[in-house]
């Protein structure tokens, strides 16, 4: 059974505040193994990667069978059936459009003192995706990692996919052809993550590694950051629902079920205005639940993070969702637009009855890689400025620096850096000889 609060009862800020404070992630310290597959694949290259993709993935592959030959990906690309080729094309050209939008323009004026600013925004030159292996090899996680850094200009996109025994997810390969990649390596885990930050004869080094990952290549991906840029280390996924009748309750019902089969430590809440439709959606729950393929894992999380809420009104509501400040929020409400105002801290917002979030992880645009854990209060999704460099430009005419030059000088002198004040005296001391307009 999901806890069930209600807003009005003298315990609710208690229940609400042990809600948002638990913990629903595994606290295995993976960081010491993490540190010397780093240092092995560090000291070693591909020696040490063919080694542990053995001993791990139970793959036993010279290193220059690593990587995905064009013949192979061919090969396997060949055995998607046509509606998925279709469903995934569609998915691919509705987030490259999305996130084309996304680019930004260069900017430049030239201010009342005559100095010119501006910046510029150039791509990173390389970027690596880490593609998990096995259940969580989702072909729709390619696309939102690898669309944005394509639209951002990255020339170089490499893919790291571990194949345990050899298995190759064919929806994989082809979600890397439809974003044009084609340097795919058979390599996962914390060796794969070293092998991207600091290369190997094999494989390049990249300047930014995305994607999600087990606690390993989290830990890695932790360790290699600073050497390399990463995204952001991921959560398990959470959605909160808010609704105001009436509703179909098992509309809701499946909004809450797809977040938790995610993964046993997912999380659903919803907030409803009414005591008789959250009563409604519970028992949707209930009786969907069991029906699901993934029923252990859903039931699990529904379990143990399930959470249902009544509220007074959607103030309320709104307020209650700043302070979880969700990864997906479900507005199902009449007026989802002026709700969608009120809440200001959420990864992604799905306005409406008929934005189940789902559509969201595949088709609707926007990137599904989005900030958990209540990251979204100081934090954005994936998109194409996480490719991208700013880099300020500044051209000063002899009279600008005229005028603003000595105030250089004053706050030089005053932080004790005797040659930062020169290098300017230096140049107003010519401009004062020969006089400037
Ligand atoms: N809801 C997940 C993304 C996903 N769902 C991929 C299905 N496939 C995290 O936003
Ligand atoms: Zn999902």
């Amino acid at each position: 059974m999901p806890i069930t609060l209600k807003t009005v009862d003298p315990d609710f800020e208690a229940g609400f505040v042990r809600m948002l404070s638990a913990k629903r992630e595994g606290a295995t310290d993976v960081n010491d193994s993490v540190a010397a597959i780093i240092a092995d694949v560090r000291a070693r290259g591909d020696a040490a990667l063919c080694e542990l993709t053995a001993r791990f993935d139970r793959l036993d592959l010279p290193a220059d069978r690593l990587r995905f030959s064009a013949a192979e990906i061919a090969e396997q690309t060949a055995l998607v059936p046509a509606e998925d080729r279709a469903a995934l094309t569609l998915a691919a050209e509705r987030i490259r459009a999305y996130h084309a939008r996304q680019m930004p323009e260069d900017v430049s004026w030239t201010d009342p003192e005559g100095a010119t600013l501006g910046w510029r925004w150039t791509p990173v030159s390389a970027a690596g995706l880490y593609v998990p292996g096995g259940q969580a090899a989702y072909p729709s996680s390619v696309l939102m990692n690898a669309i944005p850094a394509r639209v951002a200009g990255v020339e170089r996109l490499v893919i790291c996919v571990p194949t345990p025994d050899g298995a190759v997810s064919p929806l994989v390969l082809l979600a890397a052809q439809l974003s044009g990649i084609d340097e795919i390596y058979r390599v996962g885990g914390a060796q794969a993550i070293a092998a991207l930050a600091y290369g190997t004869a094999t494989i390049a080094p990249v300047d930014k590694i995305t994607g999600p990952g087990n606690a390993y290549v989290a830990a890695a991906k932790r360790q290699v950051f600073g050497r390399v840029g990463i995204d952001m280390i991921a959560g398990p996924s959470e959605v909160l629902v808010i609704a105001e009748g009436p509703q179909n309750p098992e509309w809701l019902a499946l909004d809450l079920l797809a977040q938790a089969e995610h993964d046993a430590d997912a999380q659903s809440i919803l907030i409803a205005t009414d005591e008789a439709l959250a009563h409604a959606v519970a028992g949707a729950v209930d009786r969907l639940l069991p029906t699901l393929p993934r029923a252990e894992i859903a039931g699990a999380s529904w379990r143990d993070h399930g959470t249902i809420i009544v509220a007074r009104d959607l103030d309320e509501a709104a307020d209650l969702s700043n302070r979880i400040a969700p990864e997906h929020l479900e507005l199902c409400v009449e007026n989802p637009e002026a709700l969608a105002a009120r809440c200001v801290h959420a990864g992604a917002i799905f306005l409406g009855a008929h934005t189940p979030e789902a559509v969201g992880d595949y088709v609707s645009g926007p990137n599904h890689v989005l900030p958990t854990a209540r990251s979204a209060r100081f934090s954005s999704g994936l998109s194409v400025l996480d490719f991208l460099k700013r880099t300020t430009l500044a051209r000063l005419t002899p009279g600008a620096l005229a005028r603003i030059g000595p105030a250089a000088v004053r706050l030089a002198s005053a932080e004790g850096l005797h040659a930062h004040g020169a290098s300017v005296e230096a140049r107003l001391a010519m401009l004062n000889d020969r006089g400037t307009e």
